[in-house]
C-alpha cells in the first residue's frame, strides 16, 4: 500500500495546547506557525475557535498570514462549531466525534456520543455552507470502539461524499502497530479515501504506530513538536521525520526543510520553558554522540556503521567522545589529528591507556585529553 502521498498535520498549536504547561499567546502562535510552515508541514491545526475569544482571534490572524501550510481548525462535530470556524477564514476543519463507544462503557452517558444521523447532518451543513473548505471527519478513540460500529460510521461518511478525508484516532495510546495496520487497511479498502492518523503516546508507541499507519495507506499523519499534548502527548514531529527518513531519506529531504528542525524545537521548548529531552530523535543533545571505543572506531571509518540518520542533513554535527574510560585508540588518534598532532599507532595506544587509567577514577574533559596529547607530543620532540 505505502502511500507516497504523505502530509504532516502538525497540531502543536491544538493538541500541543493540551500539554500541561502550554498556553500559547498569539505572538507565540505566530512565531511557531511561521517556523512550522518554513519547515514545510502541509497543515497546521489550531485550537478550536469556540474555546475562547482569543482562540478565535488567533485562528483569524493565522489564517490570514499567507503561510504555505494550510490552516485547520479542530472542532467538535456541531453546527455551531462549524459556523464559528468558517467565520475565521481557516482553509479546513478537522471535526471529531464519538460514537456510542467507550464513553458509554465508562458510564459517561450517551449524551457524549453522536448518532450517524446527527454526524451526517453536521457534515452536510458544513459542506453546504463552505463548499471550498477542506473537511475531515474523525472518530475519537477509534481503537477501543467495536470495529463493527466504526466501519458503519466511516463507510456512511465516506459514501456521503461530504468530506475530503477520514481521521482515525488512538486517543489513549492503546493500539498496537498490528491494530493500526488492520484498521487503516480496512478503511482504505472500504472507502478508498484519504486517511489521517492521530496517535497518542501513553505506551511509547506513537511514532511506530504513525509510521505503520503511513505504510498501511494513511495519507495524513498528526504530529506535534516535542510530541506535546494531552497527558504524555502524541507522535513527535522529529520522531516521525526520523522514522520516515530511515527508510525514505530522499522523500523527506525533498519535502521538508530539515535544517530548520532544531530551531523549531528550540523555539517551542523555550516558549514552554522546558528543555529538549536528551533522547529526542534528531534534536536531542545526544542524538549524534558516539562514545564506546568499538563504536567510535567504526564511525570514524564510516559513519553509517552506527548512524541511520546523517546529521548533516539536519544541519547538525556528530560528536566523537574521547575523554572517558570507554575510549578507543582510533578515537584518540582522530582527536590528535584534529588538533594537528600525528603519532605512531603504538604511541597512541599508550596514550589511550593513560586516558583510560585517569578517567577510570574521575571524570575528565576533552581539554585534559588535549593536554595529555600535547605533553606526549613535546616529549616525542625532545626524544627525536
Ligand atoms: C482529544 C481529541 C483528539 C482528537 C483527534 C482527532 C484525540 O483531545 O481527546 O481529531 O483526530 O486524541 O482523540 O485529540
Ligand atoms: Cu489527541
Amino acid at each position: 500500500m505505502f502511500s507516497n502521498k504523505l502530509s504532516i498535520v502538525d497540531t502543536t498549536l491544538r493538541e500541543g495546547e493540551q500539554f500541561y504547561n502550554a498556553n500559547f499567546s498569539q505572538k507565540d502562535k505566530i512565531k511557531i506557525a511561521t517556523q512550522l510552515s518554513d519547515f514545510g508541514v502541509e497543515y497546521i491545526e489550531l485550537t478550536s475557535p469556540c474555546v475562547s475569544s482569543q482562540s478565535k482571534k488567533d485562528c483569524q490572524v493565522i489564517s490570514r498570514m499567507g503561510l504555505k501550510s494550510k490552516i485547520l481548525a479542530h472542532i467538535r462535530c456541531l453546527k455551531e462549531d462549524v459556523i464559528t470556524a468558517i467565520d475565521t477564514g481557516v482553509a479546513g476543519i478537522n471535526l471529531f466525534s464519538r460514537v456510542s463507544l467507550s464513553h458509554d462503557r465508562f458510564g459517561l452517558g450517551p449524551q457524549m456520543s453522536q448518532t450517524l444521523e446527527k454526524i451526517l447532518d453536521v457534515l452536510s451543513f458544513a459542506r453546504a455552507n463552505a463548499p471550498e473548505l477542506e473537511i475531515r471527519f474523525s472518530l475519537e478513540d477509534t481503537f477501543r470502539t467495536r470495529i463493527e460500529d466504526i466501519v458503519v460510521i466511516y463507510e456512511a461518511v465516506g459514501d456521503s461524499g461530504l468530506v475530503d478525508r477520514l481521521g482515525v484516532a488512538d486517543t489513549v495510546g492503546y493500539a498496537l502497530p498490528r491494530d493500526v495496520e488492520r484498521v487503516i487497511k480496512l478503511l482504505h479498502v472500504l472507502t478508498g479515501m484519504d486517511i489521517e492518523f492521530h496517535g497518542h503516546n501513553d505506551t511509547g508507541s506513537a511514532v511506530v504506530n504513525s509510521y505503520t499507519a503511513f505504510e498501511a495507506g494513511a495519507t495524513h499523519i498528526d504530529t506535534t513538536v516535542l510530541g506535546i499534548g494531552e497527558r504524555n502527548g502524541i507522535t513527535s514531529l522529529a520522531g516521525f521525520i526520523a522514522r520516515v527518513y530511515s527508510f525514505k531519506a530522499e522523500m523527506v529531504k525533498k519535502k521538508y526543510n530539515l535544517g530548520t528542525l532544531k530551531h523549531l524545537h528550540e523555539t517551542v521548548a523555550t516558549t514552554l520553558g522546558i528543555g529538549i529531552p536528551w533522547d529526542h530523535p534528531i534534536v536531542g543533545e545526544s542524538a549524534f554522540t558516539h562514545k564506546a571505543g568499538v563504536h567510535t572506531k567504526s564511525v570514524i571509518l564510516n559513519p553509517k556503521s552506527y548512524e541511520i540518520i546523517d546529521p548533516s542533513d539536519f544541519n547538525a554535527s556528530r560528536t566523537i567522545m574521547v575523554a572517558h574510560k570507554l575510549t578507543g585508540w582510533n578515537a584518540v588518534k582522530d582527536r590528535a589529528q584534529k588538533i594537528g598532532l600525528s603519532f605512531e599507532d603504538d604511541d597512541i595506544k599508550k596514550i589511550t591507556l593513560k586516558i583510560k587509567d585517569i578517567s577510570d577514577g574521575r571524570n575528565i574533559d576533552i581539554k585534559e585529553v588535549d593536554e595529555i596529547l600535547k605533553c606526549h607530543w613535546e616529549m616525542k620532540k625532545v626524544k627525536t
